[in-house]
Order: C-alpha cells, then sequence, then structure tokens
C-alpha cells in the first residue's frame, strides 16, 4: 500500500506537520501555467510534500490511508530562494525532475525558512540514499 501511513515507520512519515503557506503552481511538464496564488495546508512527509485544499481538520483526516491528496515527489527536486519569479518577499522554488514547478510563500520569514531548511535537508536525504 503505498498511501498516507503519517507517523508510521512508512515511507510516508510526516517529517514536517502542517501549516497554511501560499503556493503557486506556475509550470507543469515544463510548460508554464498561469500563476494563481492559494493558501494550502502544506505536509512535508519522508519524500514527499503534501497539498490541501480544504481545512487543517480535513487534510489530517485525509492522510489517512486511501484519503485524497495533491503531492509533489521529492526525489530529485531542487529547492531554492527565488526573488524572480514573483514580487512577493519569502519565496521559495520547488523544481521537480519531469518540469513540475511550484512556488511557495509565507509572509512571516522564520515560517517559510524552516519549511525551505526541512525540504532541503529531504531532498538531500533522498539524493543521498
Ligand atoms: C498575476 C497575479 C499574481 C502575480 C502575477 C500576475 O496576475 O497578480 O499575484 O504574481 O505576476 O501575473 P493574474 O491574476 O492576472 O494572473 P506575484 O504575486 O507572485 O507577483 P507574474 O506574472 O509576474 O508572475
Amino acid at each position: 500500500q503505498s498511501q498516507h501511513n503519517v507517523g508510521g515507520s512508512g515511507e510516508l512519515q510526516t517529517l514536517l506537520k502542517g501549516e497554511y503557506l501560499n503556493k503557486a503552481k506556475i509550470a507543469e511538464g515544463g510548460k508554464k501555467l498561469r500563476k494563481n496564488w492559494t493558501a494550502t495546508w502544506v505536509v512535508l512527509c519522508s519524500n514527499q510534500l503534501l497539498f490541501f485544499k480544504e481545512s487543517k481538520q480535513e487534510a489530517v483526516a485525509n492522510l489517512k490511508p486511501g484519503g485524497k491528496s495533491d503531492g509533489v515527489d521529492l526525489c530529485g527536486a531542487v529547492i531554492e530562494w527565488t526573488t524572480e519569479k514573483s514580487s512577493r518577499k519569502n519565496v521559495i522554488q520547488i523544481t521537480t525532475p519531469n518540469g513540475h514547478e511550484f512556488l511557495l510563500q509565507a509572509d512571516h520569514f522564520p515560517t517559510i525558512s524552516k519549511w525551505h531548511d526541512a525540504i532541503k535537508k529531504t531532498v538531500d536525504s533522498l539524493s543521498s540514499g
């Protein structure tokens, strides 16, 4: 079973619990998308970042096996700070090997900085096997 196994020893162990961040997907499969910022509940797992549009409570319920979420596989992904892709401050960009690009942003710098560091650590641990 490849569904969400939160808090267990499975591959989807939660590393950083959810928080609302502003998210915009700006490219899919290398094709540029129209930017649309939305507040999204974000959860970092051992090999992917999960996005939930709904409330925290629903997101937590949906983390159960068979739950519904939208996610990014962090294996091979690149995470970096960007000042060019947005007029907003505190923006990080995640680019996947298959050409998906996401921006994450928070007005509070320590919030987004914490996510940047945690995601980077996860990406690094995946590449080092
Ligand atoms: C976009 C919207 C985004 C803005 C983007 C605009 O306009 O204002 O908030 O991104 O700028 O194109 P629209 O709603 O008409 O699509 P930022 O807030 O990140 O600057 P961009 O085209 O320079 O990315």
